[in-house]
């Protein structure tokens, strides 16, 4: 059912989040099919399409990469951030964790900056009870200016709260975030301008975009609104407000850097007022050992050592039953050679069928079978830990030496 292009009667929704927040698996239960998913950040890396219908509504989900913000850092970041922006959407499904609900609301309230048509799903509603945190979905509904929001646990199903939500969802005005009044100011200037191209509610977003000075989204709207740039006026005009801006100690990273400031302190705001977390020892247990497992003194060490006792498994520990399976199978080629000799079979046939095709296939087996089966349920089990991610976060700073980042150890 995967579908690259978007049929004219189906109604287009974006699924964006964080990374690792269970898009995928939101985007797998809606529409059946098998995107990849596991627990650490990054799978996604280009948007997917997959159909589902609800109550006689034909609907073609997107099943964005993650992002952290909608300032993309990352080519990942860039496909989401452009999709939101220009991919056309009606709406988008924003997914977030429950049990870290206050940077996922970084990315609802910039989403909800460019289209007020947006569900906010929190997913993993079921780890958040287990972590005795408590969200009320109604109150962060209302603080999200009455965006619908529903609580979900994807893995075990149970989605119609979602698809009922996209079915109900009526169109609403893009929120309108406030920011100091030197960016309010230049905001007013361009407005009118952007909204001669762009007359939808992402007008606002746009003319803050524009104000920082972005090489990838430059290249973006190049490519999906290359109008923008051509407009003579609009141009003199974003480069009067900056310069405006620049005496007054503006740079493109204070611009940035305030926008941020403004969204994360009302992200904290609204978290304050909607989630309440019982200390509970296993929160704490928790806390305690991703200390441990993060920290600079502890963690680069056990992640060598655990990753030293895998690699030491797959490879030491496979000689023992690739020895025994090797033996069996070897064995069994005697068998099965004088059974052939026995049942008359002519020597052109035996041969290549018991010393070529049977011996290279015992050799493979034997070889190849124990390293796979001790590595990948190892591997396994430290995602199903939770380990992978902090493995990710310990080699971040490594990686981004290198221009990459640390989620990237996990695929090398
Ligand atoms: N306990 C629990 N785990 C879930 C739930 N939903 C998703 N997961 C798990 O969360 C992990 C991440 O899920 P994905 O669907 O791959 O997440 P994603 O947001 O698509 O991740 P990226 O594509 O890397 O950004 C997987 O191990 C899922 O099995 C849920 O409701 N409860
Ligand atoms: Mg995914």
């Amino acid at each position: 059912m995967r579908t690259d292009t978007v049929s004219a009667e189906t109604e287009t929704i974006a699924l964006a989040g964080n990374p690792n927040v269970g898009k995928s698996t939101v985007f797998n239960a809606l529409t059946g099919l098998h995107q990849h998913t596991g627990n650490w950040p990054g799978k996604t890396v280009e948007s997917a399409h997959g159909q589902f219908s609800y109550r006689g509504r034909q609907y073609t989900l997107v099943d964005l990469p993650g992002t952290y913000s909608l300032f993309a850092h990352s080519a990942e970041e860039t496909v989401a951030r452009d999709f939101l922006c220009f991919g056309g959407a009606r709406a988008a499904v924003v997914v977030c964790d429950a049990t870290c609900l206050e940077r996922n609301l970084n990315l609802v309230l910039q989403t909800l900056e460019i289209t007020g048509n947006v569900v906010v799903c929190v997913n993993l509603m079921d780890e958040a009870e287990k972590k005795h945190i408590h969200i009320d979905l109604e109150q962060l509904s209302s603080e999200l200016g009455g965006a619908p929001v529903v609580g979900v646990s994807a893995r075990s199903g149970g989605l119609s709260v979602l698809e009922d939500a996209l079915d109900t969802l009526s169109p609403r005005e893009a929120m309108h975030m406030e920011y100091s009044p030197q960016i309010e100011q230049v905001v007013a200037q361009l407005l009118p301008l952007v909204q001669q191209h762009c007359p939808d509610c992402c007008a606002r977003w746009l003319a803050l975009r524009l104000l920082d000075s972005d090489k990838s989204f430059a290249e973006s709207l190049h490519r999906f609104c290359p109008q923008l740039l051509q407009d003579q006026k609009l141009q003199q005009t974003l480069h009067t407000v900056k310069s405006h801006l620049h005496q007054n100690g503006f740079s493109s990273d204070t611009l940035r850097d305030q926008i941020t400031a403004v969204l994360v302190s009302r992200a904290e705001k609204i978290y304050q007022k909607c989630v309440t977390r019982t200390v509970c020892s296993a929160a704490e247990r928790d806390q305690k050992l991703d200390r441990i497992l993060t920290s600079r003194r502890t963690g680069i060490p056990i992640m060598l050592l655990l990753l030293a006792a895998v690699l030491w498994l797959t490879i030491t520990g496979a000689n023992y039953p690739s020895e025994l399976l090797s033996a069996g199978l070897f064995s069994l080629q005697d068998v099965l050679w004088n059974a052939l000799l026995h049942a008359g079979a002519p020597m052109w046939l035996m041969k290549p069928l018991i010393l070529g095709v049977y011996r290279t296939l015992a050799w493979v087996i034997s070889v190849m079978l124990p390293p796979m089966a001790i590595f990948f349920p190892c591997f396994t089990l430290l995602e199903d830990f939770g380990y992978l991610p902090r493995v990710a976060f310990n080699l971040d700073h490594c990686f981004q030496r290198a221009h990459a980042c640390g989620k990237q150890a996990l695929t090398m």
